[in-house]
C-alpha cells in the first residue's frame, strides 16, 4: 500500500526582502513569492517496491527557495535512513516546469548572511542528491534551467517529455553568474568536457532532441508517459545487486563530492561575495525584469 508522507518543511520566513545596502530591491520585485507553509514536496512512498515518488509542487515554477530545499533535504534523508526506500524518482506536479532552478528572489537583496544561508542550503541538495545510495531518476515532465537542470543531473538516469517547447541546460551566463565548479563538475561527468564548455560558456538551454544528442538527458519519451517510464525503468535499475550498484555509484562520485565536502565554507564566501556585488545585482534585477516583461 502506498504510503503518504508529506514532509513539511521550516517555518515561514520574513516576507519582504532585507536590503543588503548591494543594489537596492526595485520596488516591483520586492515580494517573496515562496512563503506559503503549504508543504513545496509531496512524497508518495510504496514499501511495497521500496520506491518513493517525490513531487514538487511549489507554484508557479518549483523554483529553489530557501524553504523548498531545505523541505526537499529533509525529504531525501528521511528516505535514506529508510533502509526499505531503495529507488526515489523526482518529477513535477507543476504544469510545464520541472524546475525553474533557483529562485532568483533568494539572490537578490538579501543580507550577506541570508546568502550564505541560502548557498549552504544548495550544496546541501546537491551533496544529498548527488551522493545518494538510492537509485535516483528525474522524470523531467517541463523545463528545467540553471539549478533545475543540476537537480536532475544529480539523478542516475533522466528520462524526459519529447516536447520541443521544453528545454534544459545550465544558463548561468545568461543572467550574468558564473556556474560554481561543482556545478560544472557535474555536468562534465555526464556530457564530457567538451559538450561543458560550450554549454556553460554560452549559457545554452537544450530542446529535448538536442539534450538527448548530447547525454544530457537519457531518454525521451510522450509527456503522458514520464512518470510511468521512470517507474518501468527504477524496476529494471532496482534489479541489479544493490551493494554492487551502490559502491560502483559511489566510486564515480566520490571525487567530485569531496572537492565540495573539503570546500564548503570558501565557496560560501565565493558565492556571497560575487552575488551581493552591486554589478551582479543590477544584472539578476535586469533579468528578473526581462521575465516579467516576456509575460507582458
Ligand atoms: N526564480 C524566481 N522566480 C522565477 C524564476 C526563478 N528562477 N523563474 C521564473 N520565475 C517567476 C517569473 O518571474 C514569473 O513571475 P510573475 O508571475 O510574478 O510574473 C513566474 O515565475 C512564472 O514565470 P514564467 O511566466 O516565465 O513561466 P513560464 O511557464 O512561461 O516559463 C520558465 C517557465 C521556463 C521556467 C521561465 O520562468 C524561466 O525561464 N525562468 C528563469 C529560469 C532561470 O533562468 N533560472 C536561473 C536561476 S539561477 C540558478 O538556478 C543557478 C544559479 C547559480 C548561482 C551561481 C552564482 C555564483
Amino acid at each position: 500500500m502506498a504510503l503518504r508522507a508529506a514532509f513539511r518543511g521550516r517555518a515561514g520566513l520574513p516576507g519582504l526582502l532585507s536590503c543588503s545596502g548591494h543594489g537596492r530591491p526595485s520596488p516591483s520585485l520586492t515580494t517573496q513569492r515562496n512563503n506559503s507553509s503549504s508543504p513545496k514536496i509531496k512524497v508518495d512512498y510504496d514499501q511495497t517496491t521500496g520506491v518513493a515518488v517525490m513531487h514538487m509542487q511549489s507554484p508557479p515554477v518549483n523554483s529553489l527557495s530557501l524553504d523548498f530545499l531545505t523541505e526537499l533535504c529533509i525529504g531525501v534523508e528521511k528516505l535514506e535512513m529508510d533502509k526499505g526506500c531503495r529507488g526515489l524518482i523526482i518529477t513535477s506536479s507543476q504544469p510545464k516546469v520541472f524546475s525553474a532552478g533557483l529562485d532568483i528572489l533568494e539572490m537578490y537583496g538579501k543580507s550577506p548572511e541570508r546568502c550564505g544561508e541560502f548557498w549552504k542550503a544548495v550544496q546541501e541538495m546537491w551533496l544529498k542528491l548527488y551522493g545518494s545510495n538510492m537509485t535516483t531518476i528525474a522524470a523531467i515532465n517541463g523545463s528545467s534551467p540553471a539549478g533545475g537542470c543540476l537537480m536532475s543531473l544529480t539523478c542516475d538516469y533522466r528520462i524526459m517529455a519529447d516536447n520541443p517547447r521544453y528545454s534544459i541546460g545550465l544558463n548561468e551566463t545568461q543572467l550574468g553568474i558564473v556556474a560554481p565548479f561543482w556545478f560544472k563538475d557535474t555536468m562534465v561527468n555526464t556530457v564530457g568536457h567538451r559538450n561543458t564548455e560550450l554549454a556553460l560558456q554560452l549559457g545554452l538551454l537544450y530542446k529535448p532532441a538536442e539534450a538527448l544528442k548530447i547525454g544530457l538527458v537519457d531518454q525521451l519519451v510522450p509527456e503522458d508517459q514520464v512518470l510511468a517510464v521512470a517507474a518501468q525503468t527504477m524496476t529494471k535499475w532496482l534489479t541489479i545487486p544493490e551493494h554492487a550498484r551502490q559502491i560502483t555509484k559511489s566510486m564515480m562520485r566520490k571525487p567530485t563530492l569531496d572537492k565540495l565536502r573539503s570546500n564548503r565554507e570558501a565557496d560560501i564566501q565565493n558565492f556571497v561575495s560575487f552575488i551581493t556585488k552591486d554589478s551582479i545585482q543590477k544584472s539578476l534585477r535586469m533579468y528578473m525584469e526581462m521575465l516579467k516583461q516576456k509575460k507582458a
